[in-house]
């Protein structure tokens, strides 16, 4: 076996600390690691066995959101969330199209960041997953019964969703936040106004989706905020609990060329919000209902199965220089990235990309710093706190560019650092680094299952790297990135594996899978089918023509269509074929594809109706044919559609086996 180390691991250090690269160098481990039986031993998961925990990591740039079993490290699934996925026709069929509606007309594709489980009492709980999207703002609810995407909501006055979609430690809000401040006029709409007037004009926005007890989300208030960009968030927990923390950069609110204009203060912020006050505010009428059209969808196979939309055209917007309390800064350096709230809710901990240590700020000493209003001054109404009275303490020699920092809830903490390709560990009490761990190469996220709960599993750690170059065999230019797990259990960390992710996995959670495998729907009841072009019987199969629009009521068993034959289509018809799989068996899915479709297949699982739509634009006969090797016979699973001339006479004629 070939083993190649690539060696510029500081190739990617900006300007700005290329000068004290040589102050702190690299860690002193050539990383020259090969993982060894021992390390085998633990990420075996023998065939026919099941792994421990569930590992949900965002697709990145691919919209979707992968499901992997950890530790073995293998892609089970993939949901797709704000991507079409022609794997199983979501986005494209009649019943899950409406889920990519958008305030700006249906937007096929999503940049997905980051993935949160829901909580109760601070533990993740397994019914549903969030996740937000960056590009046009949005965050997903996915339930964990099906895996299936239930519902996206919009985020308005927003631009790049990117601190979102984290929980509060009872699922009562999902954070979304707007990455890049934008022109804001009294009336909250898009101006039409100069880059350069932007200290002027543009702001920022905190936006706290309420959550019901069924997951339906929306809207419940946004905040005003000066206009940084926002970057992460996470949620206050057990002391903290009520108040959530928004890292912020470009406190110099530059415009332009960012990489130094908005790395020249020594400290920006991190927003620290009172979202309980925030609410009883909302609650109490205050802040103003502002213009903030958005878009909701959501799909339910009780109530038909077809996702629905709706617009909705105000958002309630509370403005810190009105209402007290609700916000405070505190000062953090140096261009934070993450933030990260350790199990105990005591410590907040940031990531500074440009920053020499990692701050720990004080929970308790940040509300003394607010009882007895030890500012250091203002910002657009918000009290900015002393630096000195609110810290904890700082990391020293934290790796090159700490990022992300996750917690094992032994008292330890984990912090990647991008630049100098590393994880470090360190003691949270006393701030002092333990023991770190090479990756390859530079990790943005890490994961531990339950590591941003109050109930951590500190068994492994996944190290989500941006750069893989010599981890796997070469594809061309193009590499997928790269996801190494961590044995976290004992004193020492110990690299077990390195398994390739697709798309750029930003964040991921982690769940131990008992949780989650109780709750599995294995097919969907007939007697439960509330579709509207149903039919839950091959008696039930039929044609109707409403002018040029013919809908085809069909059905799929093992291993026939019916019908299979059908005539009197013609050219110019738009014809929707409503596929119910009659199947009553656990991963008996039958696909429908037919020649000349424009959109994509549909893969129909057992007990449900999904609709494809095809407009035949010749005469012709056309093959359709099921493309889930469902059975001995699947090859034989198919049919034809005659197409005839517009103007042509023929009746419909359908059926099976006559
Ligand atoms: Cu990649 Cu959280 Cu979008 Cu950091 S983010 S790395
Ligand atoms: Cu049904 Cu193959």
């Amino acid at each position: 076996m070939k083993k190649r180390m690539y060696s510029h691991r500081l190739w990617m250090l900006p300007a700005v600390v290329l000068l004290s690269v040589t102050l702190f160098g690299c860690n002193g481990s050539n990383g020259n690691f090969s993982a060894n039986s021992d390390a085998a031993q633990k990420v075996y998961v023998a065939p026919g066995e099941l792994d421990e925990f569930y590992g949900f990591m965002s697709g990145g740039y691919n919209g979707q959101l992968g499901v992997y079993g950890i530790p073995s490290g293998r892609h089970i699934f993939t949901v797709p969330v704000f991507s079409q996925a022609a794997v199983n026709g979501y986005g494209y069929s009649e019943e899950s199209k409406a889920m990519l509606n958008t305030s700006h007309g249906f937007v096929p594709w999503g940049d997905a960041h980051h993935p949160e489980l829901s909580q109760t009492n601070g533990e993740t709980d397994g019914r549903w997953i969030f996740i937000n999207e960056n590009n046009t703002p949005r965050v997903a609810r996915i339930g964990l019964d099906e895996f299936k995407t239930q519902e996206i909501i919009e985020i308005p006055n927003s631009a790049g969703n990117h601190a979102s979609a984290f929980v509060t430690p009872n699922t009562e809000y999902v954070s979304a936040a707007t990455r890049f401040s934008i022109p804001m006029d009294e009336n909250m709409q898009g101006m039409d106004v100069p880059i350069d007037s932007y200290k002027d004009t543009f702001k920022g926005t905190l936006s706290f989706i309420k959550v019901s007890e069924e997951g339906k989300m929306n809207i419940d208030f946004q905040i005003l905020m000066p206009g940084f960009d926002y970057d992460l968030s996470h949620a206050g927990k057990g002391p903290s609990d009520g108040w959530a923390f928004f890292t912020s950069y470009n406190s110099e609110q530059a415009h332009t060329l960012l990489e130094i204009n908005a790395s020249k203060n020594d400290k920006d912020f991190i927003a620290a919000i009172n979202w309980r006050k925030a609410a009883e505010y909302a609650r109490a009428g205050e802040g103003t209902m502002m213009p903030g059209k958005h878009v909701r969808n959501y799909i339910d196979h009780e109530e038909g199965g077809i996702a629905k939309s709706e617009t909705i055209d105000e958002v309630r917007v509370l403005d810190p220089r009105e209402l007290d309390g609700i916000v405070y800064f505190l000062p953090t350096p140096k261009s934070p990235h993450g933030v990260d709230v350790d199990p105990t809710g005591q410590y907040i901990i940031a990531g500074g990309k440009l920053s020499t240590v990692i701050p720990v700020h004080s929970f308790e000493k940040m509300i003394n710093a607010i009882d007895s209003e030890d500012y250091e001054g203002e910002v657009m109404g918000i009290p900015v706190l002393k630096y000195d009275s609110i810290l904890h303490g700082e990391v020293e020699d934290p790796g090159l560019g700490p990022l992300h920092t996750e917690f094992d809830g032994k008292g330890f903490a984990y912090t990647t650092a991008f630049i100098s390709s590393e994880v470090v560990k360190w003691d949270i009490e006393n701030t002092q680094v333990v023991d770190r761990i090479d990756t390859y190469y530079s990790p943005g996220h890490l994961m531990i299952p339950g590591g941003d709960s109050q109930k951590p599993d500190g068994k492994y750690l996944v190290a989500l790297n941006k750069i893989t170059k010599d981890r796997y065999l070469p594809t061309g230019p193009e590499m997928f990135h790269s996801a190494q797990l961590i044995d976290i259990s004992g004193d020492k960390m110990q690299l077990l594996l390195d398994f390739p992710t697709e798309g750029e996995p930003h964040y991921a959670q982690g769940i131990a899978a008992e949780k989650v495998m109780d709750r599995q729907k294995r097919f969907y009841k007939l007697e439960d089918n509330t579709h509207p072009y149903r039919a839950t019987s091959e008696a039930q199969t039929k044609i109707e023509r409403d002018g040029n629009e013919v809908h085809v009521y069909m059905t799929t068993i093992r291993s026939h269509f019916a019908p299979d034959n059908i005539e009197g289509i013609k050219v110019g018809d738009k014809v929707y074929f409503h596929v119910t799989n009659l199947e009553q068996d656990w991963d008996v899915p039958h696909g429908f594809a037919i020649k000349g479709a424009n959109n994509a297949e549909l893969l129909i699982m057992p007990g449900e109706t999904l609709t494809l739509t095809w407009e035949p634009k010749e005469v012709g006969v056309f093959p359709f044919y099921c493309t889930d090797f469902c059975s001995a016979l699947h090859q034989e699973m198919q049919g034809y559609v005659r197409v005839s001339p517009e103007n042509s006479d023929i009746d419909f004629s359908y059926g099976t086996g006559q």
